[in-house]
């Protein structure tokens, strides 16, 4: 072996070798592995003039020499002028004369408040990289975007490169209780520490700041939307207020869920009557006291009337009634109330996939102008495969913000490999013809189709105090999905997967083109060994976890299984179309085109919108029953062989996440394996079909599966 091979494969020996245990996240500044880009690398950058003092700027300068020292090895010189080829100078017009003088007024125009420009010059003759923007903010984002852009391999931009974010919201939504527990977090406990807080700043809440920044996310929601009141007391605000002055820095802006009982909670008023002169008078006078110790606070996020969470309905008042009142009080401070859509009543007897619509549609137009209506990407609850909210195109005179779930609720929890970013597109792409064609879900959340300014996207946190952050190491690529996505939606999920395996595991082409596969597949493979063929809502009780349609017991009715499959003798399916609830007429004609004939509907929603004979042919020319039988099995095989291509990978990761994600298969493959015979067994006992010959039968009887308990899961 020559002496350079033998090296390499000690190098590679020892890197493989060493563990890693995630918590770096994508931001890890390895050593760049190609020689010849390090050195071409080295000759374009390696020294910084920062301009600016601010806090923000200091992040800049921090980031730049950590990240160049780790990627390329070398302690970038720090100057205040450029004296040789390869200076990157990063600031703003305002903070520094050479931003100012530089040609790139244009394209700063075009970068906005957020954005950032990026480019190559001359100054002094010497070959510069310009990091500009028209804020500090802007320049932080275009720093992480220039180490992105050599952590995956990139040309440094010849020409400028200009990148504005397409949303202005681009948040978190944590679902973290004052106790540390975390409403469907299967990462842990929650990161914010409320016993320790104000006087003890975990380094997490620093590490937590860069890493949204280094991917656009600007706001955070710290509780959850079945809230607490006790958060906006003065002994909770000076916690909230030591949380905001870590984050301010990186450009995230703080936000609460406010209870809407809270003036009787906390207040000892009598009543939360939105129209109630006392009512509104102590919501100006509480929202006073929280810009009092956060001047830049962001606002409220409600859930009201939804789930047992109080609301202006309590008082016979609309939705509108509610969110204007805060509205009103919040708007001298600038701040915004998003007010989630996420409604259904049990005394509602009217299909749940049409409550929300039904609610709001008539609101359209009356919600004040700093009101948000945070949506779900489906009108039911973040099911594995949904179609689009029907509201989204149906609300024109009102801001709609998309929310999205990066917590693996329903897609596997805190076990499967399952990559976000293919659903969130899925959604965003879809095409509610509320224009004419081309008028795409994320046409309406980016404001373009009905002239909206305030725009934005949320994800539901996935994460906790593990010390990946996440849990599954593969659970991070959807939090980097949920920031990307937010800053540009046009960016493809093939092109989130690569940068973020690059970043977080490795750069090698056989490694890339195994691991991106994994993930691109693996939303739909969920799908397929879980929720095929558009069944939904049909996991565990109360904890979600895992396989249980046959429950028909609980208290109200749409939150049993069997509201949504109702499967019968006849057949399986929810029909809406006109002859069942008819939620399908609350979309476009166009779109109700697609699905509303059984025979042409898209296979993927065929339950979803139609109860289906078992007999019914499939355009496989299989019958709906044998079908539904193919895609379990298919769906647990390919999830069975997960394992051999993990295991191919080996030689490219570290032993511990290596570990990690191996066991983590295993598992996946079990409760594949578990969707799967449980779910044919029930159906089964509906339809009287037998299981074709050619599959395995199952290991257990329907009995069996039906008394599995979990008493302790996580994330209730
Ligand atoms: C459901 C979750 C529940 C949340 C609810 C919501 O199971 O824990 O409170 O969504 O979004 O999916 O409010």
């Amino acid at each position: 072996m020559k002496k350079t091979t033998l090296w390499l494969v000690c190098l590679c020996y020892l890197l493989t070798a060493k563990g890693e245990n995630g918590y770096d996240l994508w931001l890890r500044y390895t050593r760049i592995t190609s020689p010849s880009l390090l050195t071409s690398y080295r000759q374009q950058a390696n020294s910084l003039i920062i301009s600016g003092s601010s806090a923000t700027m200091r992040i800049v300068k921090e980031e730049l020499t950590n990240g160049l020292s780790g990627l390329l090895q070398i302690t970038p010189a720090l100057r205040n002028t450029p004296y040789r080829n390869g200076t990157i100078i990063a600031g703003t017009p305002a903070s520094s004369l050479l931003i100012h003088n530089a040609n790139i007024r244009t394209q700063l125009q075009q970068a906005g408040e957020e954005g950032f420009v990026i480019t190559t010059t001359f100054v002094n003759q010497k070959k510069c990289i310009l990091i500009a923007g028209n804020t500090d903010r802007g320049v932080l984002y275009g720093a992480f975007h220039f180490l992105r852009l050599l952590q995956t391999a990139q040309p440094i931009p010849a020409q400028p490169l200009v990148s504005a974010p397409k949303l202005r919201l681009r948040m978190l939504n944590h679902w973290d209780n004052p106790d540390r527990t975390v409403e469907r977090g299967y990462a842990g406990f929650s990161i914010w520490n409320w016993h320790t807080l104000p006087n003890y700043i975990d380094q997490r809440y620093i590490d937590y700041a860069r890493a949204n920044a280094s991917i656009g996310i600007n706001g955070t929601v710290i509780t959850n939307v079945n809230a607490n009141a006790t958060v906006l007391t003065p002994a909770y605000l000076e916690k909230v207020k030591a949380l905001a002055d870590v984050l301010r820095p990186y450009g995230i802006k703080v936000f609460l869920t406010a209870r809407f009982s809270a003036p009787m909670n906390i207040g000892g008023l009598k009543t939360a009557d939105p129209l109630d002169p006392g009512v509104q008078q102590w919501w100006k006078e509480k929202i006073k006291e929280i810009y009092s110790y956060v001047p830049d606070f962001g606002g409220f996020l409600v859930k009201a009337n939804s789930e047992g969470q109080p609301g202006p309905q309590d008082y016979h008042r609309s939705h509108a009634e509610g969110a204007n009142m805060l509205a009103d009080a919040i708007a001298p401070f600038h701040g915004i109330i998003i007010w989630r859509a996420f409604v259904y009543s049990h005394e509602n007897p009217v299909d749940r996939h049409q409550q929300a619509y039904n609610d709001f549609t008539p609101l359209d137009g009356q919600f004040r102008p700093n009101v948000m209506v945070q949506v779900k990407n489906g009108a039911i609850d973040f099911m594995p495969r949904e179609p689009f909210h029907p509201l989204f195109g149906a609300m024109p005179h009102t801001p709609l913000m998309m929310e999205f779930q990066v917590t693996q609720e329903y897609l596997g929890q805190g076990t499967h490999l399952v990559f976000l970013a293919p659903l969130f597109k899925e959604t965003l792409e879809s095409d509610t013809y509320a224009k004419g064609k081309g008028s795409t879900v994320a046409k309406i959340i980016d404001g373009s189709l009905d002239a909206h300014s305030l725009t934005g996207m949320a994800g539901v946190a996935n994460i906790g105090n593990d010390i990946n952050w996440c849990g599954h190491p593969f659970a991070q690529a959807n939090w980097y999905a949920l920031g990307r996505l937010a800053w540009d939606h046009t960016l493809s999920s093939e092109q989130i997967a690569d940068e973020w395996l690059r970043m977080t595991w490795s750069d090698n082409p056989a490694f890339l083109k195994t691991a991106s596969r994994l993930m691109l597949e693996s939303r739909d493979l969920f799908v397929q060994y879980a929720n095929p063929l558009g069944l939904h809502h049909i996991m565990g009780t109360s904890h979600h976890y895992g396989p249980a349609p046959w429950v028909n017991n609980l208290s109200r009715p749409e939150w049993n299984p069997v509201y949504y499959h109702k499967a019968d003798s006849a057949g399986i399916g929810f029909d809406r179309t006109a002859t069942g609830s008819n939620a399908l007429a609350q979309y476009q004609a166009a779109v109700q085109r697609q699905w509303a004939d059984v025979n042409t509907c898209d296979e993927k929603y065929l339950l979803w919108f139609h109860h289906v004979p078992w007999t019914f042919k499939m355009k496989s020319g299989r019958n709906l029953w044998e079908e539904l039988c193919y895609q379990y099995y298919t769906g647990a095989a390919h999830a069975d062989s997960l394992q051999a291509t993990w295991q191919s990978l080996q030689p490219y990761v570290d032993k511990q996440r290596f570990e990690q994600v191996r066991m983590l298969l295993n598992i996946q493959h079990k409760e594949a394996l578990w969707w799967r015979n449980a779910c044919v067994l029930y159906f089964q006992s509906i339809s009287h079909m037998p299981i074709p010959a050619s599959y395995e039968k199952p290991d257990h009887t329907l009995e069996y599966y039906q008394q599995l308990q979990f008493p302790f899961a996580p994330g209730i």
